[in-house]
Order: C-alpha cells, then sequence, then structure tokens
C-alpha cells in the first residue's frame, strides 16, 4: 500500500495510497502545462474538503482488508490470557449517568499566526465551536487468578451495535469499525483489581483531545444518521493481552509517545508488538458470528450511551445555551 525508505524493494511494494492523492490532485494539469499545483486531495493538512477522498480511502482499507482475509484468524490461545479474568467495565463521569458519555458544543479559539502568507504583528485568533465530550473515567475490575504479579496491555474500542437498518451488526461487519480509544499498560496483583484511567491520559490524546473528540464526533453523527436523534448506544469493548507477546524492547521517551496509538514514537519502532487493530484486524475464528462470540474471559463489552446535550460553552467554559438566539 505504501513503501517508504525502509523497504527492501519499493518499485515492488509501490506506493498505491501516496500516489492516488497525487493522481487525483494533479488531474486537472497532468502534464503540468499551465503549471498549476496539486488541488486539496494533495496535500494532507486539506484532503479531507475533498469528497474523493472517502473514496479512495474505503478502496485502500478494501485492498487492506483483501491481504488480511489471507491470514489465518486468531484462535483463542492468541486472544486468551490465562488466569486473567475482566469482570466489569464502567464509564464514570461527573455530573452524568453512568456509563455515558456526554457531548455538548465548546467554543475555542485557534492561533492562525503560523498558516497565514503574511507577517502578522502577533496572534490571530480565529474562534470556532466544535464538538466536545466531558471528561470521563475507565472503571476496569480485573480478576488475577495467578499467584503472581502479571502485566498487561488494556486495550479500549467503540464500535456501533446496529447497522444502518437498526439490527444486530454481525460481527465479521462490526470488527472493521471497531475504532481504538486506548491504549495502556498496567500491572495486575493476585486476586482481584480495579483499574482507573482517565479520558485525558488516552494514548490517542492530543493536546485538546482532537483525535478522541473526532471519534465522538463521528458516533454522534452515526447516531443522527440513524435517526436516533441525539442519543446512541455503542458497545465499548475492553481486553487485557499478555504484555509478553505485546511488548517492544525500547524506551518510550520520545517526541509524540503522549499520543503513541496515534502517530508512534518519533524515530522509534510503534510502541506495540500486535499487528494494528488488533484484536479486530484478522477475520474470526470458525463459529464466531457475533460480538458475544468472539469474546474470551480476558474481553468485557460494557453498552455505553452517547448523549448529545445541546448546550453550548463559551471560551471559559461558561454555559451560553440561553444567551444564543
Ligand atoms: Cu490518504
Amino acid at each position: 500500500m505504501e513503501a517508504s525508505i525502509l523497504s527492501p524493494n519499493q518499485n515492488l511494494y509501490g506506493d498505491l495510497h501516496n500516489l492516488i492523492h497525487v493522481l487525483i490532485g494533479l488531474c486537472h494539469d497532468p502534464d503540468a502545462r499551465n503549471l498549476e499545483t496539486f488541488s486539496t486531495i494533495g496535500d494532507p493538512a486539506t484532503a479531507m474538503r475533498d469528497p474523493i477522498f472517502y473514496r479512495l480511502h474505503a478502496f485502500v482499507d478494501d485492498v487492506f482488508q483483501e491481504h488480511k482475509a489471507t491470514l489465518p484468524p486468531y484462535e483463542t490461545n492468541r486472544l486468551n490470557y490465562n488466569g486473567i479474568t475482566v469482570r466489569g467495565v464502567d464509564v464514570v463521569s461527573q455530573g452524568v449517568p453512568r456509563n455515558e458519555f456526554k457531548t455538548f458544543w465548546k467554543k475555542d479559539d485557534v492561533d492562525l499566526s503560523r498558516g497565514i502568507d503574511f507577517t502578522p504583528r502577533g496572534n490571530v485568533f480565529a474562534r470556532f465551536t466544535h464538538l466536545q465530550h466531558t471528561e470521563f473515567t475507565y472503571r476496569i475490575q480485573v480478576e488475577n487468578n495467578t499467584n503472581s504479579d502479571k502485566i498487561g496491555t488494556v486495550r479500549i474500542f467503540l464500535a456501533p451495535k446496529f447497522d444502518e437498518r437498526g439490527v444486530n451488526m454481525v460481527f465479521r461487519d462490526q470488527r472493521l469499525l471497531f475504532i481504538e480509544l486506548d491504549k495502556f499498560t498496567t500491572t495486575l496483583k493476585p486476586k482481584t483489581n480495579t483499574i482507573e484511567r482517565k479520558s485525558t491520559d488516552s494514548s490517542w490524546w492530543y493536546t485538546t483531545g482532537g483525535i478522541q473528540l473526532l471519534w465522538l464526533w463521528m458516533a454522534t453523527s452515526y447516531a443522527h444518521s440513524q435517526g436516533h436523534s441525539r442519543r446512541l448506544l455503542m458497545p465499548t469493548f475492553v481486553m487485557i493481552s499478555n504484555y509478553d507477546d505485546d511488548k517492544i524492547n525500547q524506551s518510550t521517551e520520545g517526541a509524540c509517545a503522549d499520543a503513541a496509538s496515534y502517530c508512534g514514537i518519533r524515530d522509534k519502532l510503534y510502541p506495540d508488538k500486535r499487528s494494528m487493530g488488533y484484536p479486530f484486524d484478522r477475520v474470526p475464528r470458525s463459529g464466531v458470528n457475533t460480538l458475544q462470540d468472539f469474546l474470551t474471559p480476558n474481553m468485557f463489552v460494557q453498552n455505553v450511551t452517547i448523549r448529545f446535550s445541546g448546550q453550548t460553552f463559551d471560551v471559559q467554559g461558561a454555559d451560553i445555551t440561553n444567551a444564543l438566539t
């Protein structure tokens, strides 16, 4: 899909994804006779503004899934973590019912001074309104039935429960829609453990929470498209995998390490030995038709509601819903 300078044979591996961006981006002046530059899809900063971006990326996903379909499914011995059982998962948030994500509008300022083509004397702020969610904490109950400390990788995902007709999704379709909300390592003492993890510590968290926010935004948009205006039920999936099978022997210090799921760690290996998307990146083992069929004892599913409150908060965080006309 995308050779890099590390690929042993760049011509053989090709660069399908990037070259389609370039192909479409220059289609209005393919032999450069008018000295035109590329259009929106040619630059990562603007590519998503072109509707064909989504067709291109769906195509890239499809090619990748064709490859994944040739790999053997994960059998339970490559999913389970012997001795580790996840007993319960809750999402808790102040002033919000348990197992609910609350979303609302938030005003914020962004400094555009580095992106404009004159030299400003100071900052150039633009105020915009975006979707935001209240901070929340995952509370995960885990039993370690061995008699020593165990290290695990906690993997948290969100997925739709229903398809566009409101019917429960089958696993072979649903697995392609799981999105990672967080991933971190934890030490499990013998017997019972309660893991608490804040949304602001997420491996996808990015200053004001861009990426995680994007997922919740997509989920809320999906809710609207489903006609469940302002309210959507989604399974939150938690898995604890064996860190012995996950770890990369390197220091985890480095640029971008706080959002490592998103961008890796600069000049280091990707900090997870498992394939990206694990455990949902391969076709399921035989006999698995639903998410419930897929579960091994080290996994747990909690249905969580995403509720859009309709409120708007200003830059300082004051509720200005009723001040708007
Ligand atoms: Cu792309």
